[in-house]
């Protein structure tokens, strides 16, 4: 095991991972901007460093200065959390080749995923359904259109070095595919210095259902069920509940069965997303991400298991803790993301929280790394903290949800919450009756 973990984030993660590292009796150290001098996670760690100016490029991006703040003090291992340097390739194998452990996959696999080409094809290879369209990269405007003839229309054309909603252009009939397919290479060329674009037949209402899963780094892969990431907001989640609304147990066993299969021929190591589209009883693959989630609590909620302890233990080379048998989906959890913005233009609302409760009771989680007095600085994500609600099914989740939501008071800033209080009222939510379009419909209708 670790003696030491370097934990290369900040705010509720950085929290969240620490947390985990102190269970687990292993030392901390966080490294930190200047604007972030009084965040919780440094004063609750067991070491800190300064590595830079407020913006991210100068410090949590800052490779340079995040090895050595790891040769400076002892650390064996680094934990990127979500964002910043969590997906990037090289900062793994610079890791690797400073003899510290990304706790994470390889080098390897995180390049393979983040090009969205090659991961389609690689999920292909491994078995898993994908959406049709083009076989690679499309140049050529004939090829375009005799793809998008046999695959039908509408039709999205997206950048192989895109993902996350970046870079898609949607051609709705044969007349619109010459313009979206120069727009989508130029502008992929532009933002990414990558002008590769793919094909893809456009599903006009799908859910997003994301699979958990885990590589154990000796060739075994199982999977923790899938969380409904569909209530979303120019591809910003906002809501996220595990189990999805949408499937049976028939359903999640066979797609996670797959998945969990892909991830052992795979040879993957840690944690993974395998994220779908799903309509008309279908899943489609779209993309991998290969770091822990933003929503990975739902699935802490309904397993019982620790991710973070789970992605330790197998970086440091000691397996997983359970088996695919030992997997159990208890009941229902949601997660509402609570931001510093303006519940309806999402606005970003920094400054000072003058007051801060969290609810409490049973079935309430609060991941944050903010406290009452605390400011918030605006060079960052505005993603303050979680609330996650566990209930033995989905009802009493949503009763226990709409209670804490009335109990949860943050003041001095604008935040989410008057959303969520808005859409646990909501009845197409409270049937779970909802596509990826939903929420941007029901927030143009409100206006
Ligand atoms: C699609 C799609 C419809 N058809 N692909 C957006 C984010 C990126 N991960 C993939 N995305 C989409 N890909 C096909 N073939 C619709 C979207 C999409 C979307 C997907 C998931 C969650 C929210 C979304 C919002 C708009 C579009």
């Amino acid at each position: 095991m670790f003696q030491k973990i370097l934990i290369a984030n900040r705010g509720e993660i950085a929290l969240r991972v620490l947390r985990a590292c102190k269970e687990l009796g292993i030392q901390t150290v966080v490294v930190h901007s200047t604007a972030d001098a009084d965040a919780m996670h440094v004063r609750l760690a067991d070491e800190s460093v300064c590595i830079g100016p407020p913006p991210s490029r100068d410090s949590y991006l800052n490779i340079h200065q995040i090895v050595a703040a790891c040769e400076i003090t002892g650390a064996d291992a680094v934990h990127p959390g979500y964002g910043f340097l969590s997906e990037n390739a090289k900062f793994a194998d610079i890791l690797a080749a400073h003899n510290i452990t990304f706790i994470g996959p390889s080098g390897d696999h995180i390049r393979i995923m983040g090009d969205k080409i090659e991961a389609k094809r690689t999920a292909k290879r491994l078995g898993i359904p994908v959406v049709p369209g083009s076989d690679g990269a499309v140049t050529d405007e004939k090829e375009a259109k005799r793809i998008a003839g046999e695959i039908g229309y509408p039709v999205i054309i997206k950048a192989s070095a895109g993902g996350g909603g970046r870079g898609m252009k949607v051609a709705l009939t044969e007349e619109d595919l010459e313009i979206a397919l120069q727009t989508a290479r130029s502008e992929a060329g532009a933002a990414f210095g990558d002008d590769a674009v793919y094909i893809e037949k456009y599903l006009q209402k799908p859910r997003h259902i994301e699979v958990q899963v885990f590589g154990d780094g000796f060739g075994r892969g199982v999977h923790f069920g899938e969380r409904d990431c569909s209530l979303q907001r120019r591809h910003q989640k906002v809501w996220e509940e595990a189990n999805s609304p949408a499937l049976n147990a028939e359903e999640r066993s066979r797609i996670g069965g797959i998945c969990a299969r892909a991830i052992a021929d795979l040879g993957y190591s840690g944690a993974g997303t395998i994220e779908f589209l799903y309509e008309n009883g279908e899943f489609y693959f779209i993309e991998m991400n290969t770091r822990l989630q933003v929503e990975h609590p739902v699935t802490e909620a309904i397993t019982g298991i620790d991710l973070v302890h789970e992605q330790i233990r197998v970086a440091s080379g000691g397996g997983l803790s359970v088996k695919q048998e030992d997997i159990k989906f208890n009941g229902h959890a949601i997660e509402c993301r609570i931001n510093a913005e303006d519940p309806r233009t999402f606005t970003p609302s920094p400054g000072t929280i003058t007051h801060f409760h969290t609810p409490g009771g049973l079935g309430i989680r609060v991941d944050s790394g903010v406290y009452s007095g605390y400011k918030i600085p605006p060079y960052y994500d505005s993603l303050i903290g979680k609330l996650i609600v566990h209930g033995r099914n989905r009802v009493e989740c949503m009763m226990r949800l709409r209670r804490a939501l009335d109990e949860f008071v943050v003041d001095g800033i604008k935040t989410t919450l008057p959303l969520f209080r808005d859409l646990v009222g909501n009845a197409d939510i409270a049937n779970g009756d909802y596509d990826i379009h939903w929420l941007e419909k029901y927030l143009a209708k409100e206006e």
